[in-house]
């Protein structure tokens, strides 16, 4: 299979120099396409290799599940890799990948820095690199073709939002905890930051403690039962996905608290068991974030290896859900 790759690269650098005298900047090619002559050759099989996070959540299960069904539907040789959260199990596939010769890679990086140096080992190896679901700190974009995924920032606004609209005339304060997803994630952070942004407006909403959860039932139930160790009135449980938002309703349950009535409760994702719960009541407010992120990022791969060229930045829709509207989507919900 023909890739993006040297022989573009040259094609494309001869083009510049000849026509536009030297290309400073010829590898800064965001969009990943090739030059004229390196279409893909028909009939040969496409190999993608991607680096999933880890099985934190239902979430992550259901984007695993995606972007399997995906590849094979398109006939792609899929090499997928489980990083087990770690970093450096990332870091590790990718240059599996690259030895390997994949005609593109695609991950989901488990925090935003850290990757310049192997993405950069990709870019020399002619190997284009796709981002889903979260994204990279890199100063440097040309190290990737495009970002796919949600923005993480407007999710928290969604929630800040949701929460200000409930206390827009209380006159007493509003004790919130806040279930941070893992430290360093583009999630975590952005999530944090868009809900602090919108409830900065009202004085009266104060976050009396944060810490992260990551991303997991287990350590969100732990958490939560310290918050409530620590302090006698909170009012909000702000969690940044819904498995940590569950564990944290069996703690609130376990200390004889009603969840969703002595503690309103938000939270991101709205999968399956966090839709459930809010349909009874135990999560007043959830916004979505959408994992079905398979069939896109096969478009995706086809068009960079076909040398067509793709959006830097694509961002997944999606919605929020009230209590009310979680119990009418539930029946439909395909994840
Ligand atoms: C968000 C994704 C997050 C989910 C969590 O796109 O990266 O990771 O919100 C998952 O459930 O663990």
């Amino acid at each position: 299979m023909k890739r993006f790759g040297k022989m573009s690269a040259v094609l494309a650098l001869t083009f510049c120099m000849s026509v536009l005298g030297a290309c400073a900047n010829g590898g800064n090619n965001q969009t990943g396409a090739a030059s004229e002559g390196s279409a893909t050759k028909a009939g040969t099989t496409i190999t993608l290799g991607f680096s999933q996070v880890g099985a934190e959540s239902g979430w992550r299960s259901a984007n695993t599940k995606s972007i399997q069904d995906s590849a094979k539907e398109a006939g792609y040789n899929l090499k997928f890799s489980d990083a087990q959260q770690k970093q450096e199990n990332q870091i590790k596939a990718i240059r599996s990948f690259i030895q390997q010769k994949v005609d593109v890679i695609a991950f989901s990086p488990v925090v935003e820095s850290g990757w310049d140096t192997v993405l950069k080992e990709a870019k020399d190896a002619g190997i284009p690199v796709v981002l889903t679901d979260r994204a990279v700190d890199s100063k440097d974009t040309s190290l990737y073709v495009t970002f796919l995924g949600s923005d993480f920032v407007e999710e928290g606004r969604k929630a800040g939002k949701w929460l200000s609209e409930q206390y827009k005339d209380t006159k007493e304060d509003v004790n919130i905890v806040e279930l941070q997803g893992t430290t360093g994630s583009a999630p975590a952070n952005d999530r944090m930051a868009g809900f602090a942004e919108v409830i900065a407006a009202n004085p009266h909403l104060k976050v009396i403690a944060s810490q992260t959860g990551d991303f997991t039932r287990a350590k969100g139930k732990e958490v939560m039962q310290a918050f409530l160790k620590a302090n006698k009135d909170i009012d909000v449980l702000y969690a940044h996905n819904d498995d940590m938002a569950l564990g944290a309703i069996q703690a609130i349950e376990a200390a004889g608290l009603k969840p969703g009535q002595d503690i309103k409760i938000i939270s991101v994702d709205a999968v399956k068991d966090g839709m459930q719960a809010a349909s009874e009541g135990k999560i007043n407010f959830i916004v979505e974030c959408n994992p079905m992120l398979g069939p896109q990022l096969m478009k995706i791969v086809k068009d960079v290896v076909d040398g067509k060229s793709v959006e830097p930045r694509i961002v997944t829709e999606e919605t929020t859900f009230t209590s009310e509207q979680a119990k009418e989507a539930l029946p439909n919900r395909a994840y």
